[in-house]
């Protein structure tokens, strides 16, 4: 499709290879979509309320003042609650899932996701972003936990916002991922990257390295085999780290790369979660030709147990995850040591 169209024509357009497609979707991702603006105004502005001095809890009328994580999850809610597409959301700023209430009509979605991704980086001008993913509701009645914890091999859309140097939408719904950027002139997001593709190998590693002492030495190896200087095999990679996830995905989506938050001595199971952050991100990289893994399995075949589950996540260029998983799991290692399987795995 041309460059410059819209969002809600691109989705209108996708859904008519549906025939059997309902409008729902549609009308659910328009949704998401508006809020994405209200938050990129809200994360514009935020700079500008701390220099005002109103960021601490209270405004100049002296009300108190939402932080942008909060305001952005109670957004996402108001702008999808009364819909009728939604069964129900959970959100990793609430503890527990929120089923629509009976006052508003019911649909067969589940949406989960992140508002605010990144939140340490709000304060300082960095890149965040915002996280979604898309479910069909299972139970016949009502919306319980279990229609929750699904593989991510389930989802059937899942997109980001990154609220960055420009603001930008980028989604898949199976069929390739689709880039947007917001035109803030006329408030559209307009299609600017279609059919993204990942390189199969990348340049560059993102990884909190301050934690490389309590990962796993399997890990370190890998980080310093990435290092080594081999040009045949495009080493050394360069390190990218800028501790927002969607920021440090979208580099490497379009340049290529892996991004690393391995489980280590005090967490086993990493920091980030797999049904907000991990499976969304995995259902992407793989649309465009990558890949993500916990070390052992694709992160779309883990079966949730908990809303708030953790996972290791390596996610980018399919031959650097694959790569990494060889020296997760014992299979290489470098030249005069022994392979370590990394001990969760
Ligand atoms: P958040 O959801 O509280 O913002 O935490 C998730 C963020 C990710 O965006 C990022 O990849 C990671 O935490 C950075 O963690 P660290 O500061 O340990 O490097
Ligand atoms: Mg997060």
């Amino acid at each position: 499709m041309q460059i410059g169209t819209t969002l809600t024509r691109f989705i209108i357009e996708e859904e008519r290879q549906h025939p059997e497609a309902t409008g729902e979707f549609t009308g659910l991702l328009t949704e998401l979509a508006s809020a994405a603006k209200i938050i990129s105004r809200d994360v514009n502005k935020a700079g500008l309320a701390e220099v005002m001095g109103i960021t601490g809890r209270t405004n100049v009328h002296g009300e108190e003042v939402q932080r942008l994580d909060e305001f952005a999850n109670s957004l996402v809610i108001h702008t999808t609650d009364h819909t009728g597409r939604l069964a129900g959301l959970a959100s990793e700023e609430m503890d527990d899932i929120y089923p629509i209430p009976d006052k508003h009509p019911r649909g067969n979605y589940i949406l989960v996701y992140d508002p605010v991704d990144g939140s340490s980086n709000i304060d300082v001008n960095v890149s965040i972003g915002t996280i979604f993913s898309i479910y069909r509701k299972r139970s016949a009645s009502g919306v319980t936990l279990n229609d929750f914890l699904r593989p991510g091999r389930e989802q059937v859309g899942a997109g980001y916002i990154i609220y960055g140097s420009s603001t930008m939408l980028v989604y898949t719904t199976g069929s390739g991922v689709h880039g947007f950027t917001l035109d803030p002139s006329i408030g559209e997001f307009l299609l600017s990257h279609e059919n993204i593709q990942i390189p199969a190998r990348g340049q560059y590693y993102s990884a909190n390295e301050g934690n490389a002492p309590k990962w796993d030495p399997a890990i370190r190896h890998y980080v310093n085999y990435l290092r080594e200087d081999d040009k045949a095999s495009g080493r050394p990679y360069s390190a990218r780290y800028i501790g927002s996830l969607v920021a440090d995905f979208h580099r490497n989506l379009l340049k290529g790369g892996i991004f690393l938050y391995p489980g280590d001595a005090k967490s086993p199971r990493g920091k980030l979660r797999l049904l907000y952050e991990a499976a969304p991100l995995a259902f992407i990289v793989e649309q465009a030709g990558g890949a993500a893994s916990d070390g052992e399995q694709p992160i779309m075949d883990l079966q949730a147990s908990e809303l708030h589950q953790r996972t290791p996540l390596f996610i980018g260029s399919s031959e650097d995850v694959a790569t990494l998983e060889e020296f997760a799991q014992g299979k290489r290692a470098p030249e005069g040591i022994e392979g370590i399987r990394v001990s969760s795995v």
